[in-house]
């Protein structure tokens, strides 16, 4: 019986359970669109690696797609793998989607997989249940892990490639595992498997930390010199001014470093970092321990995690920015 084997009785670390359909989804020798979201990060491309590798193991076919942009270092060396324009796609007979709460984040992807039966993969709160089959754990760190599960499940041997990308997967949605809290042994005993299989932590950590331009830590000192705090220091808040990144010829903003750097203020809960663009306002909202971003962010039509969330909206900043602050006041107080 599906299922009957996959978790282990005498085992404590496999918290996970796959549910039925999963396996028999992917057991089936035909080609599957693996796709993840637009603006795509190591955990949804290293997973939809894997993914693609778990398909091809069990003798089915793999397109693997992706609307970028792949502007990160670490997965700029991965983007020749992923096809970019839907309309170059071959048919394809089933979609895996991995990584994205609502599949409108795959982007143009998302018209592609209408008619096909879906599997749906992904570890964000709040994913919408909209596939065949869905596999959403909201308690796992990476959607990373979840591929690791169904590897696993499956007795498939690991390769260095995977391997690599798990790993890569991992370490970007765990903060290079700081974000875990405790019971979360799970993805260090995967991690030492890859490590074990030749994985380089050291490499990954430089990849990931390194590649920084002058200019856009000018941009993050802009940024932290707008800092503010509000709510006894509870709130902070930054922005980032419209075309700011283009005068300073930034190549980007060091969104990690800047929240890694406001969470260094022991009275911070939550992080808010705006910026315009095109009449649209971007967000992002980070938590400490308590407030729940995702939340905050679908209020303004984004989503994400508790503790990491986005959002684009048509709405000017100031009203954003109120909006933001009163959710805030709110969940301080309940
Ligand atoms: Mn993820």
């Amino acid at each position: 019986m599906i299922g009957s084997n996959l978790t282990p009785s005498s085992s404590l670390s496999f918290k996970g359970i796959i549910p039925p359909g999963v396996l028999d989804f992917l057991k089936n020798p035909d080609t599957f669109l693996v796709v993840g979201h637009s603006e795509p990060d190591a955990d949804c491309l290293g997973s939809q690696i894997a993914l693609a590798h778990v398909v091809q193991s069990l003798g089915g076919r793999a397109v693997l797609a992706s609307a970028g942009p792949f502007l990160r270092p670490e997965i700029k060396p991965w983007e020749s793998l992923f096809l970019a324009d839907p309309d170059a796609c071959p048919r394809v007979d089933r979609a895996v989607v991995l990584d994205c709460s609502s599949p409108s984040r795959a982007g143009p992807w998302q018209a592609k997989m209408t008619g096909l039966p879906v599997l749906v993969i992904d570890h964000h709160a709040g994913t919408d249940r909209c596939g065949e089959v869905d596999y959403i754990d909201p308690e796992a760190p990476s959607t990373a892990l979840l591929v690791f599960r169904i590897y696993e499940a499956l007795g498939l041997p690991l390769t260095p490639a995977v391997a690599y990308s798990l790993m890569l997967a991992s370490c970007t949605d765990t903060g290079f595992f700081r974000h875990l809290g405790p019971a979360q042994g799970e993805t260090l005993r995967m991690c030492a498997q890859f490590s074990d299989l030749g994985v380089s932590l050291q490499d990954i950590h430089a990849l990931m930390t390194g590649g920084q331009l002058a200019t856009n830590l000018r941009l993050l000192g802009n940024l932290l010199g707008r800092l503010q705090l509000h709510y006894e220091g509870r709130l902070a808040y930054t922005f980032e001014e419209e075309g700011e990144r283009e005068s300073l010829q930034a190549s980007n903003r060091p969104s990690d470093l800047l929240y890694q750097l406001i969470f260094t203020i022991d009275s911070v809960e939550m992080a808010v970092v705006l910026r315009t663009e095109n009449g649209a306002t971007i967000g992002g909202l980070r938590s400490r321990r308590t407030i729940d971003c995702a939340q905050i962010a679908s209020g303004l039509g984004g989503g994400g995690h508790v503790r990491a969330s986005g959002f684009r909206t048509e709405k000017p900043l100031d009203q954003v920015k109120t909006f933001i602050f009163a959710e805030f006041e709110r969940a301080l107080g309940g």
